[in-house]
């Protein structure tokens, strides 16, 4: 097998790069797609259930297909800097891009809403930090005026090669499956991602890939649900702190992606959310964030209310990793128990 080389050396053919395109690359894709036998069981659902585990990509989330993208194309037009507003995993990943690639990244973080580990990463990759007294859409709003008027690209999700990028997910189901899943249910924030998707499957489905086309299905956190309330959310909350976004940007294209393939979109609510979450790393042994757990806590809704036709082949994206927020994580499950270095008070306490 030739050894990987990124998902725009892997899928050339259906992005927008030329010989031309310098490729700044951290070989992210080529994520697995990991059967989910007990998830089924657990749920009582009689579904075919796939994980595609994006929170394995090199800053541990799908934003790393969208970077490669927005950042070789913006060192191609010249760009020495880029700039994004974030809940953190956009920010991880223009800043761990943007270093490859040798030039600056900017980043706004709403404060107080960022888990920890993105934190981290956009600080340690060397990018300049700005963590603002506001939400993400405010600051959404101000990276884009100033990025009109001063030499810096845009590297939010309104940078059109972020969705040609994020779009190479759907090619690696197909090619993984062997065909498009019945259904596939994913997390919507600014609903970039649910909208690469449903591009990526109709690019596969016209490139004769493919024969059927999935339904798609985004979930959104209960207190940051826009387009499933059809109303832009002042303050949104929701413990999902990578989805807290109250209007996002790709709205209109997402709901055509909903519409076209006769999908919807539902809500969950923080405490669904966090028992997919616990349910997720204890059933299959697979750690990702809170956003990420709305998707298994959506196919848990849908499976009860008779939404999904048994029999059928679903995927769901997880889409960020566990590690990123240890705190919720933390909070989320029982603490270790201090004990004399003794080994009856291990045993003690072990059960044994
Ligand atoms: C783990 O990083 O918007 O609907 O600024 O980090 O394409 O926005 C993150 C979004 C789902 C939602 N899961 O995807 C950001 C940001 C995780 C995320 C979403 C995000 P979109």
């Amino acid at each position: 097998m030739k050894a990987w080389r990124g998902v725009i050396e892997q899928y050339r053919d259906f992005l927008p790069v030329t010989d031309r395109t310098p490729v700044v690359t951290l070989c992210e894709g080529n994520t697995p797609l990991i059967l989910a036998p007990r998830l089924a069981e657990a749920t009582d659902a009689r579904l075919e259930i796939y994980l595609k585990c994006e929170g394995f990509n090199p800053t541990g989330s799908f934003k790393d297909r969208g970077m490669t993208m927005a950042i070789s194309k913006a060192l191609e037009s010249g760009s020495r800097a880029v700039i994004c507003a974030s809940t953190g995993n956009t920010s991880a990943s223009a800043a761990a891009f943007a270093a490859r690639a040798g030039i600056r990244a900017f980043v706004m973080v709403p404060k107080g809403s960022v888990a920890l580990g993105k934190l981290s990463q956009a600080a340690i990759h060397g990018a300049k930090v700005l963590t603002v007294d506001g939400n993400f859409d405010q600051a959404l709003t101000i990276v884009r005026r100033i990025a009109e008027r001063h030499p810096v690209t845009l590297v939010n999700s309104v940078n059109p090669f972020r969705l040609e990028g994020q779009k190479t997910a759907a090619f690696e189901i197909v090619d993984q499956l062997g065909r498009a899943p019945d259904y596939h249910l994913i997390p919507v924030g600014n609903a970039g991602n649910i909208t690469a998707y449903w591009r990526g499957y109709r690019e596969y489905h016209r490139a004769g890939r493919m024969k059927e086309l999935p339904r798609m299905v985004g979930f959104q956190a209960a207190g940051a649900a826009p387009i499933y309330e059809n109303r832009v959310i002042e303050e949104p909350r929701t413990v999902a702190t990578a989805i807290k976004i109250g209007n996002p940007a790709n709205w209109g294209p997402a709901l055509e992606a909903v519409k076209d393939s006769h999908g919807w979109i539902d809500v969950v609510s923080d405490e669904e959310i966090l028992r997919a979450y616990r349910m997720l790393a204890r059933e299959e042994g697979i750690f990702m964030e809170p956003a990420s757990a709305a998707t298994l806590a959506g196919l848990i809704k849908c499976v009860k209310a008779g939404r999904l036709e048994p029999g059928s082949t679903v995927v769901l994206t997880l889409t960020g990793h566990g590690l990123k927020d240890p705190d919720t994580a933390l909070e989320s499950a029982s603490r270790p128990t201090t004990v004399p270095p003794a080994i009856d008070a291990v045993l003690a306490q072990l059960g044994l």
